[in-house]
């Protein structure tokens, strides 16, 4: 299968007390591992579009056929972004570190309002979804909520920090009480991993030439 569900980077207890290990391999093991075979299924009787990056096909959902963009909005974002959610969470935390700070700072005014605009995007969002923040291609920052599993990507954004707000992501640990999940996922976030991404972003926007032209040549299968 050309999806695979990638390993934790982590042990399942690494990020206690803030997520508990049997909510993280239901989490993990179940629940990501059935949007890679739903999506992967989905995708079957397209293998050049299987062969790609899931997350070339999210910016470009517009270009994909109609039978399967459904689909790979959904499953193939719930891939993508649980994929990104692993990676940017980190036993204890790790500090934010400078170029992204002061981009912080210049869009939010500094980390404690950014922390308050991302806690009550997360906490108005309806139903189930995702908060971010994400990265223009010229480097600006916004924080936004996206229902379901729908990408920033898909909107030309390059997501650097995602805060899952399904309740298969909390209840487990904090019930109904998702502000209280929101505050506490502060103390597992990856900074520097999203500082990574921040540089990545600003070098190579995403919605580069290159890859436009070969997701606008693809079409239906024969
Ligand atoms: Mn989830």
């Amino acid at each position: 299968m050309p999806y695979a569900l990638p390993p934790l980077p982590y042990d399942y207890d690494a990020l206690e007390p803030v997520l508990g290990a049997d909510a993280m391999r239901l989490h993990h093991d179940k629940h990501h591992r059935a949007y890679v075979d739903k999506l992967n299924k989905a995708l079957a009787p397209y293998p050049d579009l299987a062969a790609r990056p899931i997350e070339a096909l999210l910016r470009d959902l517009d270009s994909l056929p109609e039978a399967v963009r459904k689909d790979v909005r959904n499953q193939g974002g719930g891939h993508a972004n649980h994929s990104l959610y692993w990676e940017t969470l980190t036993p204890g935390g790790a500090d934010l570190p400078g170029a992204l700070k002061a981009a912080i700072d210049g869009a939010f005014g500094d980390a404690d309002d950014f922390k308050a605009k991302f806690q009550k995007t997360g906490e108005t969002l309806f139903g189930s979804g995702w908060a971010w923040l994400v990265s223009d291609a010229a480097g600006k920052l916004d924080v936004i909520g996206l229902p379901n599993q729908d990408s920033p990507l898909s909107l030309g954004k390059t997501p650097l920090l995602l805060c899952d707000l399904w309740e298969h992501a909390y209840y487990p640990d904090y019930q109904n009480r998702r502000p209280d999940w929101l505050a506490a996922w502060w103390d597992i976030v990856d900074w520097s991993a999203a500082a990574q991404r921040y540089d990545e972003a600003r070098r190579s926007p995403q919605t580069d030439a290159s890859d436009r032209g070969r997701a606008t040549a693809l079409s239906d299968p024969a």
